[in-house]
């Protein structure tokens, strides 16, 4: 049996989370449009008749940011690249490779594992990836690639032969998890990653930056009622206005739109509580 770790690495926004879902089939990971979405890594599992992998998605790495976070969220990203058996190396077409990308590239290099160029986002139109020709011939320069391949993580193309080339980076082994298991995650987190998410879809600019959600409770009201008590923590009294909005109004349509997507996840209504609250340290606790 194969069986082995594996990290997505890759820029902030190349679709890691995205790819990480799609090849579990399963919402381990949250995404959004914008960069920095991903502030830990988060594991998934893929398992079938040649073995397990345990896919970890790893932050993006994005040096151009400032702010309280950046150097926290680049150091989890480095740190995803330890101790593991291979590396799926995301890039994405649209964007042109810079300083970033190189960076990244060394990174992956120096981790003395296998690892594979996986070209994202194929479902664009081939003007809209005018790069693309540039990641093949970093592919051509480098031997050390085990190859690339071309998906869409969001369509859910090419991922067949992506699983097959990713089987053969691991190497044999017991499986480290049940074989039915998808994610592994703590229920608290993966609740509090989703309420986040929909805070990154419905706030804009440094918002979804100066903001995160902690789980203070969550408790079976009656059969089938389940009640969630979570605040969202942010730096400033202005975010915190921002936040709750007039008539509080994003305050209620970020609860909508998570209760949404976590009631038939967890199988059960939800009574979701928001509470938006001030907290100028909370990027230093993370
Ligand atoms: N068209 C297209 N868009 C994609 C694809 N994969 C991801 N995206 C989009 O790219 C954006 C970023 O996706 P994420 O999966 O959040 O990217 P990430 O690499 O995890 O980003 P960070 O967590 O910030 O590092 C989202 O808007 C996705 O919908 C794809 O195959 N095709
Ligand atoms: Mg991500």
């Amino acid at each position: 049996m194969k069986s082995g770790i594996l990290t997505l690495a890759g820029r902030s926004n190349s679709g890691k989370s995205t790819l990480l879902n799609a090849l579990i089939d399963t919402k381990a990971a949250i995404t959004s449009p914008k960069p920095q979405t991903t502030r830990s890594p988060i594991r998934g599992i893929l398992t079938d008749d040649r073995g397990q992998i345990v896919i970890i998605d790893a932050p993006g790495i994005f040096e151009s940011a400032s702010g309280p976070l950046t150097s926290v969220v680049n150091a989890a990203a480095r740190d995803a690249l330890r101790g593991v058996d291979a590396i799926g190396y995301v890039v994405d077409p649209t964007r042109n490779i810079g300083v970033e990308e190189h960076r990244i590239h060394t990174l992956v290099r120096s981790s003395g594992v296998p690892f594979l160029l996986i070209l994202n986002k194929s479902d664009l139109r081939e003007s809209e990836r005018p790069h693309e020709g540039r990641y093949h011939d970093l592919v051509a320069l480098d031997p050390s690639f085990r190859g690339s391949i071309s998906v869409s993580a969001l369509k859910q193309q090419h991922l067949i032969p992506l699983k097959s080339k990713l089987f053969e980076m691991v190497p044999e082994g017991e499986l480290m998890y049940p074989a039915t298991q998808r994610v592994d995650v703590a229920k608290e987190f993966w609740i509090a990653e989703i309420i986040r998410e929909k805070i990154f879809l419905v706030m804009h600019e440094e918002i979804p930056y100066a903001a995160t959600v902690v789980i203070d409770d969550i408790s079976e009201e009656r059969e089938n009622l389940l009640r969630i008590s979570a605040r969202i923590l942010t730096t400033h009294e202005r975010y915190r206005r921002m936040l709750i909005g007039r008539g509080a109004q994003r305050v209620k349509q970020i609860g909508q739109m998570s209760r949404k997507e976590l009631e038939p996840a967890l199988q059960t209504k939800i009574m979701l509580e928001l509470h938006v609250v001030v907290d100028k340290k909370w990027a230093a606790r993370l």
